[in-house]
């Protein structure tokens, strides 16, 4: 008997995506001075100017600045007054992200849907227009007073969002090479992990790609748990750690303290390049935590053939890590503000998915000796 039809595929059925998301839309911080915040992402971080909201745009209560480079945009927000909500939440955490907006297709459905999953609803979804278009926005709350904004952008073509202004200064310093947000990870407080696991997990469909217990993660004084969270396309990943029981303080621990509560801890940002990335960065004044000389004499046992040169990735303080698919170049800033809460990690992926598992124990060491002179550990 012969037939027209095909047979079906003998694979497993695609599962369909219940929270389709487009990407990271912009992550908003928190900041003391938003003006001086958005001249030390452009001079040090390579942002450039992109748009504007405050008094001079009729807006009463605060002042943002937005810069880019490339997928990644900030949002740098500080208040004009006293008393004012913006203002509470920066006394309590110091600077912060407060927000992790997430590029969605239906601003509303996407909140209508996490909100029957359980969310807890913070701005219902309103339209809002300007002569570039429509934007339609709403907001659900997160871990601590972490907020996701669903930012539907279709019918829109301005520089940033209705009510900001293009923000076009001649001091442009150049792009050091960052990408996109490689995945943002997350403190929460002891006990915490798993709820705000099962959250991603009920809420937006996420699901776990890796787990890390207090063996993984430990060394011979601290430890943490970490399980990192992927939407359906893997675009948007989110590491959650937790404190585990140790001798002395972790940084984990530490960043709760300081923080005031849980929030985000680091922002991982990919960059094409790490070895010019890096090298632009330090000369432009970042600084980066450091791992003993050590690290590098044993590092190609380890890791294997890697197309880099050894010698500038042991000048720079580059960590390299192998996986299955790959390996992976990556690097962490000290914190970017007086309290010892938010860094930024630069990542270059050669294949691998994974988040560097095999330099999990030098770099806390690393991060130990930091709290040992800040007298924290
Ligand atoms: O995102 C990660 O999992 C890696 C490793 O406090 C890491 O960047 C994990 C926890 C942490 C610092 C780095
Ligand atoms: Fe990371």
């Amino acid at each position: 008997m012969s037939t027209l039809t095909s047979a079906p595929a003998a694979s497993a059925p695609v599962q369909e995506d219940t929270f389709p998301l487009l990407g990271t839309d912009y992550v908003e911080l928190f900041v003391g001075n938003s003006r001086q915040a958005a001249l030390y992402y452009q001079s040090a971080m390579g942002f450039q100017p992109l748009a504007y909201a405050g008094l001079s745009t009729g807006v009463k209560d605060r002042e943002s600045y937005v810069v880019v480079q490339d997928k990644i945009r900030l949002v740098l927000t500080s208040p004009l007054r006293g008393g004012t909500e913006i203002g509470r939440l920066h006394d309590q955490h110091g600077d912060t992200v407060r927000c992790v907006a997430l590029w969605v297709d239906d601003a509303a459905k996407a909140f209508h849907t996490a909100v029957e999953r359980g969310a807890e609803p913070v701005q219902e979804p309103y339209s809002s227009e300007d002569e570039h278009g429509t934007c339609v926005r709403a907001r659900i709350q997160s871990f601590g007073d972490t907020v996701h904004e669903f930012v539907e952008r279709k019918n829109y073509n301005g520089p940033f969002l209705p009510g900001y202004q293009a923000w076009s200064p001649s001091y442009r310093p150049a792009p050091v090479g960052l990408k996109f947000i490689d995945h943002m990870v997350s403190n929460v407080a002891l006990g915490e992990m798993n709820k705000w696991v099962n959250w991603y997990a009920d809420v937006m469909g996420f699901k776990q790609l890796i787990s890390f217990d207090d063996k993984d993660i430990s060394t011979q004084y601290t430890a943490l748990m970490s399980k990192v969270m992927s939407n359906g396309n893997g675009r948007v990943k989110f590491p959650i750690n937790e404190p585990a029981p140790g001798l002395k303080k972790s940084q984990i621990d530490e960043y709760l303290e300081f923080h005031g509560g849980p929030g985000i801890q680091h922002i991982a940002v990919a960059t094409d390049d790490i070895v010019s990335t890096v090298t632009a960065l330090r000369d432009r004044g970042i600084e980066f935590l450091r791992v003993p000389t050590t690290y590098y004499d044993t590092l190609l046992d380890r890791v294997g053939h890697i197309d880099e040169d050894l010698e500038p990735l042991r000048e720079l303080g580059i960590l390299v890590d192998r996986d299955d698919e790959g390996y992976l170049l990556q690097i962490f800033t000290k914190p970017v503000q007086p309290r010892p809460t938010v860094f930024f990690e630069i990542i270059q992926r050669k294949g691998a998915t994974s988040f560097g598992k095999g330099n999990f124990k030098a770099l806390f060491e690393a991060i130990e000796r930091e709290q040992e002179l800040r007298g924290t550990l």
